[in-house]
């Protein structure tokens, strides 16, 4: 059965749009419209009933979950090494540590930075839950900025699919305003990550979405936040 793949561009589904580019199977993609409120119809409800995307039809049956999503098509797929298990449980125990802390710790920080308004009842507090975001990232990304200015990947010197997710956050962020300076090597690593074939591939599938969005008028690019901290910055 070919794996099928329900995603919205621009969102963490990116991350597994790369990971099968990367695995190079042929695989189809189901876009869910979020404008249009796909992500609360039945139809989607019943492959994923929390309403997010990624989840890939398989023919091991329906998963969601990034995390549960990338470790699944490693394992299925060793060949594509997309994370560097090995027989070691604690050695794989930390790697799932580090692709947990992109999904579980940074995940909701970047929602929080790039849609603070959906964090709250009342609109003026955005900005304060913004910029709470942006001090927590840079606590956060700072340990693998400084990682990365020793090293060109994630684990080392091979490409793993984290590579992608630190990717996905970085375009995230820094395309509401988060100061690309503020770390440099992550903002090395994201220009590194960007060349990479199965990178670019995932773009431009993105892009053919993006073009059947727009032509249905449901476009969607996150709504201004008034008064942060790095208002005139680079927004
Ligand atoms: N913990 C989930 C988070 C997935 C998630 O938040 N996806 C976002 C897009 S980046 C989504 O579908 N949001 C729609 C919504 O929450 O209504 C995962 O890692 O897969």
């Amino acid at each position: 059965m070919t794996i099928c793949l329900y995603f919205a561009p621009q969102t963490c589904a990116r991350v597994t749009l790369t990971a099968l580019e990367e695995i190079g199977v042929p695989f189809e993609t189901r876009l869910v419209a979020f404008l249009a409120g796909e992500h609360r119809a039945a139809e989607f409800l019943a492959v994923n009933p929390s309403g997010k995307v990624p989840a890939i039809k398989t023919e091991d049956g329906i998963i969601v979950q990034n995390g549960a999503i990338l470790t699944y098509l490693a394992r299925t797929f060793p060949a594509a090494q997309l994370l560097p298990f090995n027989g070691n449980p604690a050695h794989n125990a930390r790697i799932l540590s580090q692709l947990f802390h992109c999904s579980a710790d940074l995940h909701p920080l970047v929602t929080r930075f790039v849609l603070p308004q959906m964090m709250t009842t009342d609109p003026a507090q955005a900005p304060q839950i913004r910029d709470k975001a942006r001090e927590i990232l840079i606590q956060q990304l700072t340990p693998i900025d400084i990682m990365l200015t020793q090293q060109d990947w994630f684990f080392g010197s091979a490409w793993s699919i984290l590579d992608a997710y630190l990717a996905w956050i970085w375009f995230r962020v820094t395309g509401v305003g988060f100061d690309p300076t503020s770390l440099p090597a992550v903002a090395a690593h994201f220009h590194r990550a960007s060349a990479r074939p199965s990178a670019l591939a995932a773009l431009a599938h993105e892009q053919r979405a993006e073009t059947e969005l727009a032509r249905r008028g449901l476009h969607f690019t996150p709504p201004p936040v008034a008064n942060q901290q790095s208002k005139g910055k680079s927004e």
